[in-house]
């Protein structure tokens, strides 16, 4: 069987990585609707040896469309509906309906299960959630997890690909001894940008009224819905570093029982997508230029916490655009294709 296939965003960082995807992984697309905003509308995309072009989308854009995969941003709201009306699976990369109690919100090593509830949307979770998620779950099957505290260092990948664009203008102008300018990041709608070139921004996302910023509470909040355990404790902090385009994340995890060394390397490299990369003794561990590009989300500097019982510390390293995003939600729509649940 065959799909036809609408990419919502198909000209953003994401989108074009939906492109590289479906042609790596042969995913079975009969036609492809490339969607984008009233500003990308007319370009050319080639993919696959045909010229597409790109429309502007509009709340008819779905007729005849099987699978919808919305890259994220604003447009989500204003066409999930339009799309599920038409007869559309959504997967959609964008936070509007992540902790709607209607829509499952899923990392396919994680909780496949929870696909079958959808009425429509399947949410795709926020990057910083699945990759810790990928290095979290297998050892959560060894002991109940109590308590998580991490610290994040995001590639300007997630701000976009205006984000990328920014970090390598700004490394160009230092170099070569120009004045540097930022208008991008920590957030284009925010009203003060920082360099990030040479920087960290201690910001990612808009502040809270708790203090918290709102890419933290997507980490505590979706962690919580996906493992299905509000008793879960998250704390997170989330800090934009000049990287291109794999995340990392040094995460400290509690747990009710003891769980070794060896056990967590055991059970994280038993999991599909998951791969352990932690050998001291040769200096390997992951980093985000070597992950960058993969899919896998790589684990290492696996420790006991000798500060507290029962727990470990590791460093986890994902390619923020592909199993944070494109990947992520095209998993989901293979294991739909696979379970027969996509309505043709
Ligand atoms: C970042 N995590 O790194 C964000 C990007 O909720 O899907 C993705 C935002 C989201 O900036």
């Amino acid at each position: 069987k065959k799909y036809n296939v609408a990419i919502l965003g198909a000209t953003g960082a994401v989108g074009q990585e939906f492109l590289n995807l479906i042609e790596e992984r042969n995913f079975p697309f009969a036609d492809l609707k490339m969607l984008a905003s009233k500003r990308s509308a007319g370009k050319k995309i080639q993919f696959m040896g045909k010229e597409y072009t790109v429309e502007e989308t509009t709340e008819n854009s779905f007729e005849g469309v099987d699978i919808a995969l919305f890259a994220g941003g604003g447009a989500s709201k204003v066409f999930a509906k339009p799309a599920v009306d038409a007869g559309a699976v959504v997967i959609d990369n964008s936070s509007a309906f992540r902790m709607d109690p209607e829509v499952p919100l899923v990392v396919p090593e994680v909780n496949p299960e929870a696909i079958a509830k959808h009425k429509g949307i399947i949410a795709n979770p926020n990057c910083s959630t699945i990759i810790m998620l990928m290095a979290l779950k297998p050892l959560y099957d060894v002991s109940k997890i109590k308590r998580v505290v991490v610290s994040t260092y995001q590639a300007v990948s997630g701000g976009g690909k205006e984000a990328m664009a920014e970090l390598e203008q700004q490394v160009d102008d230092i170099v070569n001894g120009r004045e540097v300018t930022a208008n991008i990041l920590p957030g284009a709608a925010l009203k003060k940008h920082y360099q990030i070139a040479f920087n960290l921004i201690p910001q990612i996302d808009v502040f809270q009224d708790n203090l918290y910023t709102k890419e933290e509470m997507k980490m505590v909040n979706e962690t919580k819905k996906i493992l299905d355990d509000p008793d879960i404790r998250v704390t997170a902090t989330t800090i934009r570093v000049p990287v291109y385009r794999s995340h990392a994340e040094s995460v400290n995890i509690e747990f009710e029982d003891e769980v070794s060394v060896e056990a967590a390397r055991k059970a994280i490299d038993a999991f599909p997508g998951a791969v352990v990369n932690d050998n001291p003794d040769e200096q390997e561990y992951p980093m985000p230029l070597f992950t960058s590009g993969k899919d896998d989300v790589e684990v290492g500097r696996i420790r006991k916490d000798f500060s507290c019982d029962n727990a470990l510390n590791l460093w986890c390293c994902g390619d923020q655009i592909r199993k944070g995003a494109a990947l992520n939600a095209l998993q989901i729509a293979e294991y739909m294709i696979e379970h027969d649940m996509i309505k043709k």
